[in-house]
């Protein structure tokens, strides 16, 4: 039992130098903890809303205040001198307090953030690590860590759009531990920045979660450079370092259909498209391959993908339990990508994993491409045994506050990493 004696918040900003929310829970017995929240671009359209001022004079409307104040007051109000025995108990109380479905009164940012503060205070009082106290949320033991999916190039929104493609990641597959895993990344990231440095005549131009973003003449080119990069950090391509990919097709994708660099394709020719870059590349986890709102064809993806690629949904699903219902339903796809700001509460986000889980898919846990330097995901992706986890890319503070807290979480716990390979147990 918890009772909170204080909430408040401020505005900070994150790793794009926008407005965010980081809130402070204070609990009864003196424990004092904070939490701040990431902020997504290429954001889905069913995500809980997060609440800016729209005042164009400051940050381009981008400003947080209003966030703050919620916190401040409603939210303060609403949760001050009062004891909790769950965290679905708060995180009830403050859904109940915004009223809407789509969080949109109080601020999905306004919210989250209280919802995480709460559960770093709970594990401070507990003097328990916060990934522990995550994995006791879940009502599991401590498995495993996630396999890092490390982001080498990118596109789409994250690089002003000079690839189709928004993320082409790294998988270190041989790696049996983190440390290792990491110095893998290194290795591909060191190699690649130099081919692109040969190849397009540019020195490592990051984009928004710190990928290499060269003008890739086409969606292959990135696909070949990057195997072509694990070849020269010395690795084999497929069996010490796979691929994965972010499509993010929604953000190309019109009534016309996939605007694929000079080609329009419709649903069918683009799961033949996906199909064959899983033929001729070591990809071994596809996301968002399809739109978001293209039901109809995501299930025809996943059974032509099905015990070779991960079929991830993202933009599909936002980490929503309705829609994640319903792709279950559908056969959709075979694996969750959980933003946990994209639905605002880590008791809804669980209620997530939790359908996913139940439906055989294995679970990505995954960072914005608006981060801070907060690492409750790492803790997260422990707790919650996620398979995956998705932070970006091996530069960037907002980006390694995250990996170097799962090394300490590595030393200090021993947990073995996720087995390989990842379609293992891909239901059919
Ligand atoms: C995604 C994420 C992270 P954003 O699409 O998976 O790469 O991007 O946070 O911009 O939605
Ligand atoms: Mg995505």
């Amino acid at each position: 039992m918890f009772t909170v004696e204080k909430v408040s918040a401020l505005e900070i900003l994150d790793s794009r130098g926008r407005p965010t929310v980081k809130a402070t829970c204070i609990l009864r017995d003196g424990t004092v903890a904070s939490a701040s929240v990431p902020s997504g671009a290429s954001t889905g359209t069913a995500e809980a809303i997060e609440l800016r001022d729209g005042d164009p004079k400051r940050y381009q409307g981008l400003g947080c205040r209003k966030a703050v104040a919620n916190i401040n007051g409603e939210i303060d109000q609403a949760l001050r001198g009062r004891t909790f025995r769950s965290q679905e108990e708060l995180d009830l109380i403050i859904r109940d307090l915004d009223g809407t479905e789509n969080k949109s009164r109080l601020g999905a940012n306004a919210q989250l953030a209280v919802s995480l503060a709460f559960a770093r205070a709970c594990a401070h009082a507990r003097q328990v690590p916060l990934y522990r106290h995550f994995a006791d949320i879940m009502e599991q033991p401590l498995r495993t860590l996630p396999r890092p999916t490390i982001n080498l190039f990118s596109g789409g929104k994250h690089a002003g759009e000079l690839c189709p493609l928004q993320d082409l990641l790294i998988v270190p597959a041989s790696a049996t531990t983190m440390d290792q895993a990491l110095a893998d990344t290194f290795a591909v990231y060191q190699s690649a920045a130099k081919l692109i440095a040969k190849k397009y005549g540019m020195r490592a131009l990051s984009a928004d979660e710190g990928g290499l973003a060269p003008v890739f003449p086409n969606p292959e080119a990135m696909f070949a450079d990057a195997v072509e990069a694990i070849q020269q950090a010395g690795l084999r391509p497929g069996e010490d370092v796979a691929l994965a990919v972010d499509v993010a097709s929604s953000h190309f994708h019109t009534k016309a259909g996939y605007q694929l660099g000079e080609r329009l394709l419709d649903g069918p020719a683009m799961i033949g498209q996906l199909a064959q870059w899983a033929k001729r590349y070591p990809l071994v986890s596809l996301e968002d391959g399809l739109s978001e709102d293209d039901w109809d064809h995501w299930p025809k993806l996943r059974e032509t993908l099905s015990g070779k690629v991960r079929v991830v949904g993202d933009d599909l699903l936002c980490t929503n339990p309705k829609r994640i219902r319903k792709a279950v339903e559908l056969g959709a796809v075979d694996t969750l990508l959980l933003k946990v700001n994209q639905i605002g509460s880590l008791s809804e986000a669980k209620q997530a994993c939790l359908l996913a889980r139940s439906a055989g898919w294995q679970v990505t846990i995954s960072a914005r491409s608006g981060e801070t330097e907060d690492n409750w995901l790492a803790d997260l992706a422990v707790g919650w045994a996620g398979d995956q986890i998705k932070v970006g890319s091996i530069t960037q503070s907002e980006r390694l506050s995250k990996y170097n807290r799962l090394l300490e979480i590595e030393a200090e716990t021993r947990l073995p990493m996720v087995a390989w390979p990842l379609s293992a147990g891909v239901p059919k």
